[in-house]
């Protein structure tokens, strides 16, 4: 039986990959943060399952690591654990740069520590090219636009120095948006998706956006973790993007998620200041040939039809809580 280690499996990716792995067989442990409400909603159904084991630990917590990974002794390390969100890390800088780049440093140390000869998976971002035009593949110039995405290139690049110097088998899966109805409620999608449901239900009336001209390639978050897998399948360990090949505007995908609903979005979205970003990423549209190449991988979801299926997905929660009593 193999054995994975999931960095952020109470995350949108986390409780995918979780269960994907748990199917093929995996005995799966995850790391969980300790919170003073539950923080594992995502994982709840899967609590039962024997094979999954939670211990407490934070990216912050070098020794923590050091320890955990000794004692797992894993054959597959996905690190999906981060301090997610880009507009946030302009307000907690240090702690962003704390979790996602020393973090992925003390976990690729406590691997080396512990002399193991295991799989590694790191999950960068397409907000790693910032500023440069798309299309963006594997060789593209990075130009961060965010604290976000400078932690997460310098954990690029620590992934790819110990692949060089310590000939560790450490990949780096580019991945852009993916989205899903488990996405974190501040991200712009489900932000949409949720304000459709209760604006459908009479329960509000407006949402308020930053940036409505962005464009993002967003996928569906169950088929890249099934790419993470396979990243860590084949003989050579490489660097992939993921993605969709296809840009939308924040304001296509108000339209169609709202549509959906029969409603029209320009009678719902204000606009917020608040929510715009001291720099901005105009445009993220991504090549993913090598991985269909190599691996076989190719986004089946479009973006609209990702809004549909999240903004259905949001009307059944808003349903179920109208009709609890
Ligand atoms: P989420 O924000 O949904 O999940 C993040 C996870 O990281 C949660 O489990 C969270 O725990 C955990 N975490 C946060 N801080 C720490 C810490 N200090 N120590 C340990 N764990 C921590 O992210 P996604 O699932 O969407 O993304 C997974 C990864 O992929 C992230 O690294 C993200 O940056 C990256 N990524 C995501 C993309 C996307 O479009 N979704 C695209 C490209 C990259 P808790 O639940 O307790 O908060
Ligand atoms: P992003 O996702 O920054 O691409 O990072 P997000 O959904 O936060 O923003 C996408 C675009 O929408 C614009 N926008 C808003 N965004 C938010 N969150 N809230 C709003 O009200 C709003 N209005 C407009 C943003 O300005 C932006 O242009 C996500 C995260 O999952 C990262 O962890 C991941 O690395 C990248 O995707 C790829």
């Amino acid at each position: 039986m193999k054995r994975a280690f999931i960095t952020g499996i109470t995350g949108q990716d986390g409780s995918y990959l979780a269960e994907l792995l748990l199917g093929k067989g995996y005995e799966v442990h995850g790391l969980v943060r300790r919170s003073s409400s539950m923080n594992r909603g995502r994982i709840d159904h899967l609590h039962t399952d024997q094979t999954l084991h939670l211990h407490y630990g934070d990216l912050t917590d070098g020794v923590g690591l050091v320890n955990l990974i000794r004692d797992i002794r894993p054959d597959e390390v996905y690190n999906l654990g981060a301090q997610s969100h880009v507009k946030v890390s302009f307000e907690m800088p240090d702690y962003t740069a704390s979790t996602n780049s020393i973090g992925t440093l003390n976990l690729l140390e406590a691997i080396r520590a512990a002399g193991l000869d295991c799989r590694f998976y790191q999950a960068s971002t397409s907000e790693m090219f910032g500023s440069t035009p798309p299309p963006q593949n594997e060789e593209s110039k990075f130009h961060p636009r965010s604290p976000y995405g400078a932690s997460k290139l310098q954990a690029h690049w620590v992934t790819v120095n110990y692949r060089e110097a310590y000939g560790l088998y450490a990949v780096s899966g580019i991945l852009f948006n993916h989205e899903s109805p488990r996405r974190g409620e501040n991200f712009v999608t489900r932000k949409i998706t949720k304000a459709v449901a209760a604006i459908s239900a009479g329960i509000q009336d407006h949402v308020e956006l930053g940036n409505l001209e962005a464009i993002r390639d967003w996928g569906y978050a169950p088929e890249y973790v099934e790419g993470m897998w396979r990243m860590l399948q084949v003989d050579e360990p490489g660097d992939y993007v993921l993605a969709t090949g296809v840009g939308h505007t924040v304001r296509d995908f108000c339209e169609a998620a709202f549509a959906h609903a029969d409603l029209d979005w320009r009678d719902y979205v204000q606009h917020n200041d608040s929510f715009e970003r001291p720099s901005e990423v105009d445009a993220l549209i991504g090549d993913a040939s090598r991985a269909a190449e190599v691996l076989d991988w190719r986004a089946q979801t479009t973006a609209l039809d990702l809004a549909r299926l999240m903004v259905d997905a949001d009307r059944k929660d808003v349903d179920r809580l109208l009709h609890s009593d």
